[in-house]
């Protein structure tokens, strides 16, 4: 893929993000073949771009790291994206859905790590070595994309539908859990909505932050040391509207939530 072609469709994903526009995916389309590779490219264009405006990444996240969701979209490896700082929300803010397309949130547990994390070859007891700190997460995704309907290579794109995160405060020692057999609750307004455990990670989230480790070192790029890191959705990811009361409670992990105006 050239880089007019590049840079022509990362400002289309750009340009429906910030205009709070949808927009048809791109393999409809501009650019029907678009491969994995080429979505990488799309999506570490649209990530200078943002960088250029004097937005600031926070973390990587991961996404489609159920077997299932891997199954169903029929591919071998997660995806991964990032947040940035504009995206963030404190514990207990309000959003507004007017500063979104149509956003949905999901559960997830968050790691930082004392030490950079170079692949290939990581595992999850490497990823558990150098955990400092575990913490719950809701991540608020908004694909860019008409109905939330996509392909593998247009959501790389799209920086994996990236649209908020509520990073919880409340940080635990990795070994003062078992991760995968932590539950996890998903209400709006009390009623839950959705639940699951870490389980639906890959197993167990560590696996998630060594994939990502493992995905990067393609890259020549390596997990750093300090920056939370969002592992995947432990549930279906629901639809907020206005009025919404948001709130995950993690068995061991604490609880978050935020308002929706
Ligand atoms: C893609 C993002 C998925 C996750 O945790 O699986 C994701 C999407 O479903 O829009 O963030
Ligand atoms: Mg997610």
């Amino acid at each position: 893929m050239d880089k007019e072609t590049v840079k022509e469709l990362a400002t289309y994903l750009h340009n429906a993000e910030k205009e709070h526009r949808e927009i048809i995916k791109i393999t409809a389309e501009l650019y029907p073949d678009l491969s994995i590779e080429d979505a990488y490219l799309v999506q570490e264009e649209l990530v200078r771009q943002k960088i250029e405006e004097g937005r600031k990444v926070i973390g990587p996240k991961m996404g489609i790291t159920s077997e299932a969701k891997m199954k169903q979209m029929n591919v071998k490896d997660p995806i991964y994206g990032y947040v940035f700082d504009y995206m963030v929300v404190n514990e207990g803010e309000s959003i507004s859905l007017n500063d979104y397309i149509h956003p949905k949130v999901e559960p997830e547990i968050g790691f930082i790590l004392s030490q950079d994390l170079q692949g290939p070859g990581v595992t999850a007891l490497d990823v558990m070595r150098v955990t400092e700190y575990v913490f719950p997460a809701i991540e608020i995704i908004d694909s860019r994309y008409e109905n939330f309907n996509f392909t593998l290579p247009d959501v790389i794109a799209d920086n994996t539908s990236a649209a908020g995160a509520v990073y919880g405060t409340s940080l635990k020692r990795p070994d003062a859990l078992e991760l995968d057999v932590v539950g996890v609750t998903l209400s709006i307004n009390g009623e839950i909505q959705a639940l699951g455990a870490g389980a639906a990670v890959l197993g167990h989230p560590a696996n998630s932050v060594a994939r990502l480790a493992n995905m990067l070192s393609k890259k020549g790029e390596k997990v750093k040391a300090g920056q939370p890191i969002l592992t995947g959705g432990l549930t279906e990811a629901v639809r907020l509207t206005p009025g919404d009361y948001v709130s995950a409670k993690f068995g061991g992990l604490g609880d978050i939530s935020f308002f929706v105006k």
